[in-house]
């Protein structure tokens, strides 16, 4: 096969460890730490977790360790959406796993979680990962979207690692795969299957995040990704001077990636659901704020901007929250009586009878595509498919709604023309930054440490990840810590809490603090594309939104 030179330059990269981990793996040591607690519902979640409740925190450290590894079988799941990185992860296990001993084995699940109930596996040798080093992509054993969450599904799980000789499951996901390898550790243990199970932080959104785990893998490369598209339109608009593009970004309930991306480039509007949502702003107040802004530019010749919108934003917009809450039960409830109906009209008139009349009232103002696609098949969590809703197109039609009306009032004269833009797939396999190759590597690494020092139910964790690669630190945190009960689908449930942009955090503030001006001043900044070679400060830099954070606490 022939490669494009990036692609062979990338096979040669050899991504950094924290210095720790570069000492032989035998004078390795896990220092544990004092017992935890999840952050809320305590009692619930002992209860729930009798095993793996209170563990302490891991951390690596370098000392004298006598101990010899015997050789490990360990299975690897990739699951949910692709983020840049993932293939990092396997090789950083896999490279750990063999210094522990040469003799152990990693074998791949395939497809996601549906891989190990089906028993479809790929070994990974060192062929195999030589063609995946610090590429993107999920491609060397796929990922899904399967939940394990059910007895008999643990039973199988259990069942083909006992065929496999495996050891231990390393499951690479977000916030819900990670819950479930929570609960499937649980179960392992209260039937004293001999296999450990490790999580690992993954997914584009950083919505994984909290005291011990400072981001995801895969947002720092999307964000970038997307900065970089935005940074070229951006000059695009300020070149031609005639467009108002309007760009959704990935990311699902939360905005941290559209928040990133605002730091990195300073568009004229970045809208913030978790913002909107706290000061309960209608669309109709939404629009009306885009619109004054595209007006005062007007006034300054300026008719060209810049619109960053989260995928999520419809849902925190309060009304449209109350009409997609109301949708959910009603497609739950009537989901054969609804599938019968086959054109539009009848749909339409089946759905508006059964809404209140507030919702109803809201579902005939929206346009018939948003109306379609909020009435989409709903994902495994039974959520709405935010990346498949055109919230781009809605607000830029709302807007030019808007203008149109201010026109005739004598209150807008300007030009008003607009170009609207997805960017969430364009991330998700981009060929990992540095950063995310190197932290990915050492999560991979760290996670095969926690496996030979017979930790379960842990994520896998390295911190301290805006000072150079050698200075990070690498350990493992009870996943059962990050733990509070919600309620889902009906029913009261412990899950790893998700982590929207905090209003009160350093990078909020500092975006708020300069939006008026770059609302009407045009102050864009292009990023550029992504630097793998040259010097550490333009090849190395962490996300903006991690910088600030972290400063805080320093
Ligand atoms: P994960 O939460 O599984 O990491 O996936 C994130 C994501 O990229 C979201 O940002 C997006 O809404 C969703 O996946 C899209 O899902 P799909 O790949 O199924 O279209």
């Amino acid at each position: 096969m022939k490669y494009s030179p990036l692609q062979e330059a990338r096979y040669q990269y050899c991504p950094k460890l924290p210095s720790m981990l570069r000492n032989d793996i035998c004078s390795i040591v896990a220092k544990r730490g004092t017992n935890t607690e999840s952050a809320t519902d305590r009692d619930a979640i002992r209860e729930l977790f009798p095993n793996t409740y209170g563990m302490p925190m891991i951390t690596f450290e370098q000392g004298q360790n006598t101990q010899t590894f015997d050789s490990i079988h360990v299975g690897v799941i990739l699951s949910g959406g692709q983020a840049p990185g993932g293939h990092n992860v396997i090789s950083g296990l896999f490279d750990a796993l063999k210094a522990l001993n040469p003799a152990s084995r990693l074998i791949g699940f395939k497809g996601g979680p549906s891989g190990i109930l089906k028993n479809d596996t790929l070994e990974i040798t060192d062929t195999l990962i030589s063609e995946y080093r610090n590429t993107g992509g999920f491609d060397i054993i796929g990922s899904g979207r399967t939940k394990l969450e059910t007895e008999q599904q643990f039973e199988t799980c259990a069942k083909v690692c006992k065929q496999h000789a495996i050891d231990a499951l390393v499951i690479i996901g977000g916030d819900d795969s990670n819950t479930n390898a929570a609960v499937l550790a649980e179960y392992f243990l209260q039937k004293k299957h001999p296999i450990r199970v490790i999580g690992c932080p993954k997914t584009i959104d950083g919505d994984l995040k909290n005291d011990s785990i400072e981001v995801s893998f895969g947002f720092d490369t999307a964000v970038k990704t997307y900065s970089e598209l935005i940074g070229n339109i951006e000059r695009d608009a300020n070149s031609a001077k005639k467009y108002w593009h309007f760009i959704k970004l990935m990311g699902r309930s939360a905005s941290h990636i559209a928040l990133e991306c605002a730091l990195q480039t300073q568009p004229n509007i970045c809208l913030i659901s978790e913002e909107i949502e706290q000061r309960k702003m209608s669309l109709e107040q939404i629009v009306d704020m885009i619109a004054a802004a595209v007006a005062k530019r007007a006034t300054l010749k300026q008719n060209f901007g810049v619109v960053l919108i989260p995928e999520g934003v419809i849902e925190f917009i309060p009304e449209v929250k109350a009409l997609i809450s109301e949708l959910n039960d009603l497609l739950a409830k009537y989901h054969e009586d609804y599938g019968k109906l086959i054109d539009w009209e009848s749909q339409k008139s089946f759905v508006s009878s059964k809404l209140s009349s507030r919702s109803s009232q809201v579902f005939s103002s929206l346009p018939v595509a948003i109306c379609q696609q909020l009435l989409m098949d709903r994902d495994p969590h039974g959520n709405v498919q935010v990346s498949r809703i055109e919230t781009e197109k809605l607000l830029a039609e709302m807007v030019q709604a808007q203008l149109t009306a201010m026109s005739t009032a004598g209150t807008y004269t300007g030009s008003f023309s607009t170009q609207t833009h997805f960017f969430g797939y364009e991330g998700r396999c981009a060929f990992p930054s540095n950063f995310d190759a190197d932290y990915c590597y050492s999560l991979g690494y760290t996670a095969a440490m926690l496996i030979a020092h017979g930790c379960s139910g842990y994520l896998s964790s390295v911190t301290n990840l805006t000072e150079s690669a050698d200075q990070w630190r690498s350990g493992g945190v009870p996943i059962t810590m990050m733990m509070n009960m919600e309620t889902r689908h009906g029913q009261h449930k412990p899950v790893i809490k998700k982590a929207l942009v905090d209003l009160d955090g350093a990078p909020f503030k500092y975006f708020a603090s300069h939006r008026d001006d770059w609302a009407v001043h045009t102050s864009f900044t292009y990023p550029g594309a992504i630097q793998y070679y040259g010097p550490s400060e333009v090849c190395d830099r962490p996300s903006i939104t991690l910088t600030l954070e972290r400063q805080k606490r320093s």
